[in-house]
């Protein structure tokens, strides 16, 4: 698209012409970019999913976080820090992202703390054992990369070229989870029984992140027709399953599903059926970790307001000089 607002309506165009001009942007798969006209629809369901994309990578750092100072190990911990901080980095592109469209972040992060926006399901189980760390890399960071590989071809470019570096740094993340339930996995007995429990605990959470089946997910057709979304949420759920299956082989351990087996005539795997009434339990607030993983975020943000309140301050002070030292300069050059 190239007119920008202001330019449309100087040429006197009105809202059709511009919705028919946004629509074949969308047709001939070209990106929309935050100064090109779009319908509110657009804006609002990018901000929504956008937002809670951004939550659940700020609200992620915990459950794994939690164990930067008792990692077995030196280079555990220098891993972990390392991936806790990546994704520190991909909550604050997504926010950028996020302000292209006009909103405004301390908002968002008004909303997340006040619960008036949502975040990942899967950020709100808990992390009892080192097994988890390695759990979360390999099945919640797979199904990341399921998820957000097409969304670097979403139609809203910000979105789609924040997406590009999330993904490769989430594959790194993914190895680093495999690499690790490798070793654990050659490791003891009592290391074998860790890993599977985490298995165990962590299979059908991991299911529910693609969100509710086709029929039960208001947003779908909407983001489809848009392009925002380029699969539905039960399409990525079976890439996931046929990706992990032979994962789990290779590793030793038992996805705990009776139902999951290869099908020769779909050429996927059929699996059982998650449970969706937790789902919905977890998203309104009633999981395992919702209310502490939300304390602990509202907590960080008010020891954080010093911080915010310095900067602003020390940018005030910045401005400041730089004006006075160009009023001097100007003062100076007049009199030379
Ligand atoms: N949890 O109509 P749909 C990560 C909500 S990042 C909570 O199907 P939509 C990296 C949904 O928002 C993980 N809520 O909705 C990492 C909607 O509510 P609303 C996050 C969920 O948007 C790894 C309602 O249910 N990824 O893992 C969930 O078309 C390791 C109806 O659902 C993204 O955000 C859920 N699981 O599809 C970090 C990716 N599922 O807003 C740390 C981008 C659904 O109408 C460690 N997002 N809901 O009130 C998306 O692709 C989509 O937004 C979906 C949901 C697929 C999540």
């Amino acid at each position: 698209m190239t007119s920008t607002g202001t330019e449309a309506s100087a040429a006197g165009w009105d809202e059709a012409r511009l919705s028919e001009q946004f629509d074949a942007t969308i047709a001939k798969d070209q990106r929309i970019e935050p100064r090109d006209w779009m319908p509110d629809g657009y804006r609002r369901t990018l901000i929504r999913q956008i937002a809670q994309h951004a939550h659940s990578e700020i609200i992620g750092m915990q459950p794994e976080g939690d164990w930067i100072t008792r990692a077995p190990s030196l280079r555990r911990k220098a891993i972990l820090f390392a991936k806790v901080q990546d994704e520190a980095g991909h909550g604050l592109y997504l926010y950028s992202a996020a302000e292209t469209l006009g909103a405004d972040r301390a908002e968002l992060t008004d909303a997340l703390i006040e619960g008036r926006q949502k975040y990942s399901s899967i950020f709100n189980y808990p992390t009892p054992t080192f097994a988890d760390v390695g759990v979360i890399g390999w099945f919640v960071d797979g199904a990341a990369i399921c998820n957000q590989v097409p969304l670097c071809r979403c139609s809203y470019g910000p979105y789609a070229r924040a997406m590009v570096r999330v993904c490769k740094e989430e594959s790194f993340h993914q190895r680093q989870g495999y690499e690790l339930l490798l070793t654990m996995m050659r490791g003891t007995d009592g290391q074998r029984a860790m890993v599977q429990d985490a298995v165990d605990r962590w299979w059908w959470p991991s299911l529910m992140m693609f969100g509710p089946p086709d029929d039960d997910s208001p947003n779908s057709a909407r983001s489809m027709a848009w392009k925002i979304k380029r699969h539905s949420n039960d399409e990525l759920r079976q890439r996931f399953v046929d990706m992990t299956v032979p994962q789990a082989e290779k590793l030793g351990v038992t996805l705990p599903d009776p139902e999951l087996s290869w099908n020769e005539e779909r050429g996927h795997h059929d699996f059982g059926t998650p449970d969706w009434s937790e789902l919905q339990r977890v998203i309104s607030g009633d999981g395992p970790r919702n209310v502490e993983r939300v304390s602990r975020r509202r907590a960080a943000h008010e020891e954080g307001a010093w911080v915010r309140e310095a900067a602003t301050a020390h940018a005030a002070k910045q401005a400041a000089r730089t004006q006075e030292t160009a009023r001097t300069q100007k003062t100076e050059g007049a009199a030379a």
